[in-house]
């Protein structure tokens, strides 16, 4: 279920370890967990003088205050009066943090302590989310499921040729920064014959199974972005042709990041964005995004200027947004952006990239087994789902403008300490504040 899948969740740090830039210790989603005791959860960085490089008398101060020690790292400070900088991620009841902090600083090697976060059940901090679109570069952690290293059901396990293929590809977005341009990949013949396969079955089907929005743009991505059976395009030059026609971008990401993470890339219209080709002994249909689910199924929607919107609008209602609503946002965007279906000309049809992707899914989908149902936010963002095989449910929109709709209302009942606004010329995102 959905929530298996949060709990089962495994950060990555790659990128995360200690290293001199200055926003090091600021990605605290660490920081803003907070105990159920009355226990607070803070972090702290101390300035150490020159020359002192042993720091366990230190910390040991600590322990005196009953103060448990969650998560340590050290830097070179740039202040003029330290030599490194020690952050300590920190849990210990109120009295206790006051006590150690005001004897800390009396340590002759301390130059000083600042108590950067601190969080408790009544005082709870602001959850941290990206302000500027360069800021999705903090925006990278991952959710180790469908890997082909770890997961023994992955029909890569066995293959170590692919495997090392997958993990080259994975460095690739590993390594990226906003603003660089994608790194292109030459794919073997093997990827492109899976490609290739998926791409003429899918073919067949979509002038009766997708939607309008889709045949449409479809035909201009085969007209003017190379793509054919047997050429996989580049996610760079895909990205250039969504920037023209919707402001939207591509980012390459390794696999599935958290809920909170990808759907935060929305509200700057970036598009997180795998450039691995799924595994060729089942191309009808994976579990796990590849890029033939975005390029045939996710790429096409995105170049509509309403679809954009769309999509923009649930990454910036997620924004701050808590734990729960995280859930639902990303349940919400499970049933519309992933598995939606659309009434067009009186019959259904298929929005959704991951039906538009899969041959399996998208003749399941708009045949006798599954259950449809009417969308509609409250339920729909309820729902529980499989993310492991075909879906049981789709939900149904009786046009996109409809869906807008009953999407904005829904965000607008939502309770939260303020409005965002994104501002396209400074690719910033501004808080007003509700209270
Ligand atoms: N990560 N890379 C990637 N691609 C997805 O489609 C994706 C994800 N993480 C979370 C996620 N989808 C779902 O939780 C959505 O419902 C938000
Ligand atoms: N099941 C889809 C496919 O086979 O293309 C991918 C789903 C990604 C969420
Ligand atoms: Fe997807």
């Amino acid at each position: 279920s959905n929530l298996e899948f949060e709990k089962r969740e495994k950060i990555h740090s790659k990128g995360d370890s200690i290293s001199e830039e200055e926003d090091v210790f600021v990605n605290g989603d660490a920081i803003v967990t907070s105990d159920k005791s009355n226990k607070l959860t803070f972090g702290i960085i101390l300035s150490l003088k020159d020359g002192s490089t042993n720091i366990g008398p230190i910390i040991s101060l600590f322990e005196n205050f009953r103060i448990t020690i969650k998560h340590i790292e050290t830097r070179k400070s740039r202040k003029s009066d330290a030599h490194s900088e020690v952050f300590l991620l920190c849990s210990g009841k109120k009295d206790g943090v006051t006590a150690a902090t005001t004897n800390i600083q009396k340590h002759s090697k301390v130059s000083g302590v600042d108590i950067i976060s601190e969080s408790s059940p009544e005082n709870k901090p602001e959850i941290w989310f990206p302000r500027h679109i360069s800021e999705l570069d903090k925006c990278t952690h991952l959710i180790s499921k469908f890997e082909p290293e770890l997961d023994l059901d992955h029909p890569g396990y066995t293959d170590k040729a692919y495997r090392d293929r997958r993990q080259k590809i994975a460095d690739i977005a590993f390594d990226y920064k906003h603003g660089d341009p994608i790194p292109r990949v030459e794919y073997t013949q093997e990827d492109i014959n899976t490609w290739g396969h998926v791409f003429r079955q899918l073919k067949k089907l979509f002038p009766t199974h997708a939607c309008k929005i889709h045949r449409d743009i479809f035909q201009v991505l085969e007209d003017e972005c190379g793509y054919t059976a047997d050429n996989i395009p580049q996610l760079e030059d895909i990205s250039n042709f969504l920037k023209r026609k919707t402001g939207f971008q591509l980012r390459p990401v390794s696999g599935l990041l958290t809920a909170r993470d990808f759907l935060a890339s929305l509200a700057f219209r970036v598009f997180q964005c795998t450039q691995y080709v799924r595994h060729g002994s089942k191309p009808d249909y994976t579990p796990e995004p590849d890029c033939i689910h975005e390029l045939l199924g996710h790429v096409p929607m995105l170049a509509d200027p309403g679809f954009a919107q769309f999509s923009q609008e649930l990454g910036l209602n997620s924004l701050g947004a808590s734990d729960e609503d995280i859930e639902k946002f990303a349940t919400l965007y499970w049933f519309t952006i992933e598995f939606g279906l659309c009434k067009q000309g009186g019959q259904i049809r298929a929005y959704g990239a991951a039906v538009l992707s899969s041959y399996g899914e998208l003749l399941h989908a708009l045949g006798d087994t599954p259950e449809r149902r009417a969308f509609d936010p409250v339920k729909t963002s309820l729902q529980e789902y499989t993310d492991q095989d075909l879906q049981p449910i789709f939900y149904v929109v009786e046009s996109f403008e409809d869906m807008m709709d009953k999407m904005r209302n829904y965000a607008a009942n939502i309770r939260r300490p303020y409005e965002v606004r994104y501002d396209p010329y400074t690719q910033t995102v501004q808080t007003l504040n509700n209270k």
